[in-house]
């Protein structure tokens, strides 16, 4: 086996040890397609901040879904709640216009008060990257070491050419 293949080896591997981060779509992204929505809505549409993950759902919006029986990685489960919350005219903030209703024009389903959903700045990480929820850390820190692993092993790979 020669030096470059080794490397190219020592780079795959830490390239499928990383997360995929875009292979796999998340629930803002199911909620945009299902929907029809221009953008995927933000991660505190159910959780309490931008990281999302596991334990951190406390809208009103998301409670309401995971009362309904939403877990994890159930994109399936998601469609067929959305579709649920449509046709019941589920209105979890009170303001007489449905969940799904909101959604379609960028209200907020959490707040009665008229908030626009769309009149925000989009994340540049959190939950939306996030897709392994296992680990109980973030994907994106392991993600990270993966990326500083195979530069450290093409800059060893690159010392020894010399
Ligand atoms: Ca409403
Ligand atoms: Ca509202």
């Amino acid at each position: 086996m020669t030096k470059r293949s080794r490397y190219l080896l020592t780079l795959l591997g830490a390239l499928l040890w990383a997360p995929s981060v875009v292979a796999s779509s998340t629930y803002p992204d199911v909620i945009r397609d299902h929907l029809g929505l221009e953008d995927a809505p933000l991660c505190t549409l159910c959780h309490a901040d931008l990281d999302g993950g596991e334990g951190t759902v406390v809208t009103p919006f998301g409670e309401n879904l995971v009362a309904m029986g939403l877990e994890g990685e159930d994109k399936d489960g998601l469609r067929r709640l959305l579709d649920e919350l449509d046709s019941t005219k589920s209105d979890v903030d009170g303001d007489g216009t449905g969940d799904v209703d909101e959604l379609l024009v960028c209200g907020d389903p959490n707040d009665a008060t008229g908030n626009d959903l769309c009149d925000v700045t989009e994340p540049s990480f959190g939950c939306a990257v996030v897709t392994r929820p296992t680990s109980g850390t973030s994907s994106g820190t392991s993600s990270g070491a993966a990326l500083v692993g195979a530069a450290l092993a093409a800059a060893a790979f690159m010392r020894r050419r010399r």
